[in-house]
């Protein structure tokens, strides 16, 4: 006989409740969406957070999407709810630099922030804005390879303004190679660096080389050097 895995059995044993479906905010699954099968569209690889990638729709349950990431095996199939900040329409260049310039998200590059580490979560670190598109904006770790790299929105919760790990009694990992990683001071870093830190916008950004030529990667099977995957 089979005896299958039972949620009761497992919260009596455990003493505990479960987290009534009232505190989810998310009608999951019933709310309905547009997305079908087969739509293409853009969206940051999970694994390769500084990577767009070209997408498909492989299947739709209420507000879930699971994406499919062209050329490449379903295992990386990965699902996400439909009105994530991680997927966007195809849009062609011109546009998406239309649109960097008019609907800036303040996020310049250059800008210095605390953020999460997300390859290893228990680390806020010294950052800096290294690429806007829209109203996204890559995270690079100061003076670490762009392995660590991701791309996320300001609603994102994995970063934070300068002076947030001070402000939270919580310790802020300094660039790497930095000669006094515990004694790390913002001001005496922003001053060495000429660096700004995330702050409202001024003014609209000037279109620069850098807004023309995004540095942004797509990848699909046909393109060069890709990861490993
Ligand atoms: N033990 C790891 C930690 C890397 C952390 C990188 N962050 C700060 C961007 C290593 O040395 O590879």
């Amino acid at each position: 006989m089979v005896i299958s895995w039972s949620w009761q059995q497992y919260l009596n044993e455990q003493k505990a409740e479960a987290a009534p479906p009232t505190l989810f905010t998310q009608s999951f699954p019933s709310r309905r969406t547009g997305f079908r099968l087969g739509m293409k569209l853009e969206g940051v690889d999970p694994l390769h957070p500084s990577m767009f990638c070209v997408l498909t729709v492989a299947e739709v349950i209420g507000c879930r999407l699971r994406l499919h990431i062209d050329g490449y095996s379903e295992c990386y199939d990965f699902w996400v709810n439909a009105d994530s900040a991680d997927i966007r329409p195809y849009k062609p260049v011109c546009l998406s630099v239309h649109l960097s310039v008019s609907q800036g998200c303040g996020f310049r590059v250059g800008m210095k922030l605390e953020a999460v580490d997300r390859k290893n979560p228990g680390l806020v670190c010294v950052a800096s804005v290294a690429d806007v598109i829209d109203d996204h904006f890559l995270v690079h770790f100061d003076n670490w390879d762009d392995t660590y790299d991701y791309w996320c929105d300001s609603s994102s919760p994995y970063i934070h303004p300068v002076g947030w790990c001070e402000e939270q009694g919580r310790p802020l990992t300094a660039p790497q190679g930095h000669p006094n990683p515990e004694g790390f001071v913002w001001e005496e870093y922003l001053q060495e660096t000429g660096s700004t830190h995330s702050g409202p916008i001024k003014k609209l950004p000037v279109m620069t080389d850098s807004c023309l030529c995004p540095n942004r990667e797509i990848h699909t099977k046909t393109t060069g050097d890709l990861p490993d995957l």
